[in-house]
């Protein structure tokens, strides 16, 4: 639930002394977010899919092995929701990390 932040608006563009005054409802659209997601593939250890969750999702060691898992048996899962801006860098960073350790693993990202 959001709270519509009203405005009130003078109505009335004329010179005389009759205004009138209403609430308007001002357009307050949020940025759209987007799920960052990690494919599995067969050739990644899952130590580095479980060191790369730790590093770039700020996951604890339980939090990384139950995710990589779940990309293991699943074949992808939903690693974090962020902004547009934050989910490129977290993309990039991952598939930077896993090309310079010249694993295959896949990183994207999706409009929520
Ligand atoms: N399937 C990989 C293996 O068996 C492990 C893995 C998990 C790879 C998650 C990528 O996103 C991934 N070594």
């Amino acid at each position: 639930m959001t709270l519509t932040p009203w405005t009130l608006t003078d109505k009335g563009d004329d010179d005389s002394d009759a205004s009138v005054v209403v609430a308007t409802r001002p357009k307050t659209k949020r940025p759209p977010l987007y799920k960052v997601l990690l494919l599995n593939d067969d050739y990644t250890p899952m130590e580095f899919v479980v060191a790369v969750l730790e590093r770039f999702f700020n996951m604890n060691s339980a939090q990384s092995f139950e995710i990589m898992l779940t990309v293991h048996k699943k074949g992808v899962a939903v690693v974090g929701v962020f902004s547009h801006e934050i989910a490129e860098t977290k993309v990039a960073q991952v598939m930077d990390f896993a090309r310079r350790h010249e694993h295959p693993l896949q990183c994207t990202m999706e409009r929520e």
